[in-house]
């Protein structure tokens, strides 16, 4: 395999939505680089993008794939990606690890919901992009429905390269109006034979020819200037502009496929090797330091994984992009995300599973090392002199939870091990072991995304589990003060045991200051703070440990003791043995015993006043909040609120952005279970929502009730 160098070589994304015919477009790009001889298909489950054996059982791609071919002497390294929205974080790291998205569209359907979301994945990563209508073979295909749907639904700033000359069964030409050529195939695709614009089509080439001239031109100022002095511009300098255009994202241009044929694929390939923007022409990305990253071919060498997976008879695999320099076998390199030591022994590049070995890659070029130790997603490697790493991709948040179990026992540990291999190759399931809720949660981005999972656990892993309703983690604070007295005393001979505590409590908020004056067993009494501990908890929350003993009727010694055991209680809340939270506790009196006294005394002292105290400051329950915020088409904007009220959300405020409306809300994780699923069908899939954690709140009288409830039915049952 030839070498190439940073000026000769294309990195792009395949996105657009589920079923636009990426898959088949990568194989008859493979196909026309000489990368492949003979194009597979989807339904004969042999394409080289979708070999894992979920994607051919289900005839969609799940996770992105590395792929690469060759044309006019240049490389185009192309990601694979799954058009789902579960299986966007594929996507999202696909986007950044290319320079141009090139989005499919589905003839027949136009634009559809997952073109919009993949669309707004390119608007977040800003990175340009190419429209590629597909499927102009079909019969119900209908380009200028498609188009009209794009220009409304995408962008005004979509500019024709290609239209059709006859669409539909036996679909064989494409006017292109920058070449202002026609492009006509044999009937199964390849290379196209290039002809004069017949009569019939060339009023509306002119007329688009025009237009991609002016669009052009607008994206460069001396262009401009050429364009009013000469009323026209050549094509070299329309190639300019449209470059310019496309790695700005103010010019989306549109062109004309049949990937099934094979179809113009090729004047495609040829359109991204010469006029799609190259490393160089794009904005470069900030390290950790703040500090602009340049592709820089003389440098040092640094690379960043966006990708790993585990393959059959191989075990881990790491997929790179160079970011500087070059890499070549055997190179030694430093983990910098772990300072570690790795030898990149052999180095390859990749077209599905299909790996070839490589003696180096370049600056921009995208391949994959083998057994490497330490390294994983996310990681940047360099030689010494590069000390930084990259900020990097930023997976989504999770938004489905669930818990999951190992129907025997005995396959607890491999459960364990596989769902580390699972996150591995697929940074958006998260696996969280509870202690608290003794269980173990997966996160993930959809209920489909988990049920693929679970596929997995059973027909690779071999492990049979089931799935069940996570908990809820709540936490427990107190509404009002109590006060406390406990007396822990205990003489049946030998040494006897002895300590007293009289505690307040009250609830505590953030900031707020102690009392100096308490009103204590009906009596007013003054509180000197002799000394305080702010313990921030490990569930989130404060206990606040105030000293205001009075004339040493305990000594400092034994407070330590006296907190153990106040903490032993903020464990298990007395409502629901949740994690306590948000109270001040002030000791202000008691006794000791000149010989009994001991630091054990104190501890069951501490913790039975609290205990009392805690029963008697109304307590209350707090569930976690998440703040959601979901985009949804207008039309179903009032379905979407009204589904949050049923849920005890609260909608805080709503925006108009772009073609969306924007609503925020705050939503009690109780009430969020399969919302993923619940909204996809309020809104035709239409719908798209991230949720973070934002806060405990105290639940509602009844809600409180219920759960309480549970809780003792669930004791009773253990
Ligand atoms: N008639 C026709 N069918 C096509 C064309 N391209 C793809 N298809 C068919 O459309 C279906 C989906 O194609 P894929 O290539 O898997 O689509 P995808 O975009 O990769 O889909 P996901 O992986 O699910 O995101 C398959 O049955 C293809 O054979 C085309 O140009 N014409
Ligand atoms: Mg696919």
């Amino acid at each position: 395999m030839k070498t190439y160098q940073a000026d000769q070589i294309k990195n792009i994304a395949l996105l657009g939505n589920s079923g636009s015919g990426k898959t088949t477009l990568a194989e008859a790009m493979l196909f026309n680089g000489g990368v492949i001889e003979r194009r597979g298909t989807i339904e004969a489950k042999n394409t080289v993008s979708d070999y894992r054996p979920i994607e051919q059982e289900n005839g969609n791609t799940i996770f992105s794939t590395v792929l690469y071919t060759e044309f006019q002497n240049k490389k185009i390294n192309i990601l694979d990606t799954p058009g789902l929205d579960d299986f966007s974080g594929g996507v999202i790291s696909s986007l950044f690890a290319t320079d141009t998205a090139v989005m499919t569209i589905n003839v027949q359907n136009g634009v559809e919901v997952g073109t919009e979301i993949h669309f707004r994945h390119t608007e977040k990563a800003n990175k340009p992009v190419i429209l590629v209508v597909n499927g102009l073979d079909h019969e119900k295909a209908h380009f200028e429905k498609a188009l009209e749907m794009m220009k409304e639904r995408l962008s005004s700033d979509i500019v024709v390269i290609q239209f059709p000359v006859n669409e539909g069964v036996g679909f064989n030409a494409i006017i292109d109006v920058l070449k202002m050529k026609m492009l006509r195939y044999a009937k199964d695709g390849g290379k196209a034979e290039v002809l004069d614009i017949p009569a019939a089509q060339a009023d509306r080439a002119e007329e688009l020819h025009s237009a991609l001239i002016e669009k052009a031109a607008e994206s460069d100022e001396s262009l401009m200037e050429i364009f009013f002095a000469n009323d026209t511009l050549s094509e070299d300098e329309i190639r300019k502009g449209i470059s310019k255009g496309l790695a700005s994202r103010g010019l989306i241009p549109v062109f004309c496929v049949s990937s099934k044929y094979n179809i113009g694929v090729d004047r495609l390939m040829e359109f991204i090797v010469n006029v799609a923007p190259s490393i160089a022409d794009m904005p470069p990305i900030k390290n950790t330091k703040g500090e602009e990253v340049k592709p820089n071919p003389a440098g040092h060498a640094a690379v960043y994984v966006f990708k790993s997976a585990i393959e059959e008879h191989i075990g881990e695999i790491n997929y790179f992009r160079v970011y500087s320099g070059k890499v070549h076998e055997n190179l030694d390199v430093v983990n910098n995300n772990n300072n570690t030591k790795e030898r990149l022994s052999q180095l390859y590049v990749c077209a599905g599973k299909n790996r070839t070995k490589v003696p180096e890659l370049h600056t921009g070029d995208i391949g994959a090392f083998v057994k490497l130790k330490n390294t994983k997603t996310g990681h940047t490697l360099a030689v010494p002199g590069n000390d930084w790493k990259l900020e990097g991709v930023q997976f989504p948040d999770p938004k489905y939870r669930t818990a999951i179990k190992a129907q025997s026992e005995s396959d607890d540990e491999k459960l364990g091990e596989s769902l580390n291999k699972i996150h591995l190759e697929d940074p958006t399931i998260i696996i969280e072991y509870s202690k608290e809720l003794k269980q173990i949660i997966v996160h993930g981005q959809g209920e489909y995304h988990l049920n693929i999972m679970k596929w997995h656990l059973d027909n690779l892993y071999k492990i049979p589990t089931s799935y069940h309703p996570p908990k809820i983690p709540y936490r427990e604070t107190i509404t009002k003060s109590a006060v406390a007295d406990y007396r822990h005393k205990k003489q049946s001979g030998g040494a006897g045991q002895f300590g007293e505590v009289h505690m307040i409590i009250e609830p505590y908020e953030e900031g707020s200051k102690e009392q100096t004056m308490m009103k204590i067993n009906g009596k007013d009494v003054k509180i000197a703070v002799r000394d305080k501990e702010e313990v921030s908890l490990p569930w989130g929350g404060k206990l606040v440990y105030v000293n205001s003993i009075v004339g040493g009727s305990i000594d400092a010694r034994f407070m330590p003791a006296i907190l153990k055991g106040i903490m032993e209680k903020m464990e298990i809340g007395p409502l629901t043995g949740s994690y306590a939270r948000d109270i001040r506790v002030y000791v202000y009196d008691g006794k000791m015993h000149p010989v009994d006294s001991n630091e054990i005394s104190f501890r069951l002292a501490g913790r039975n006043a609290f205990s009392t105290a805690f029963k008697n400051a109304g307590p209350k329950i707090l569930e976690p909040v998440y703040d959601v915020e979901i985009m949804v088409p207008s039309d179903r904007m009032g379905d979407v609120i009204s589904d949050l009220q049923g849920r005890r959300g609260m909608v805080l405020g709503m925006a108009s952005e772009k073609r969306f409306e924007v609503i925020k809300a705050k939503v009690p994780l109780a009430e969020m279970n399969k919302y993923s699923t619940a909204l996809s069908s309020i809104t035709g899939g239409r719908a798209v929502y991230t949720m973070k954690f934002a806060e405990y709140a105290q639940v509602p009288g009844d809600v409180q009730d219920a759960v309480i409830k549970a809780y003792s039915e669930e004791e009773e049952e253990e």
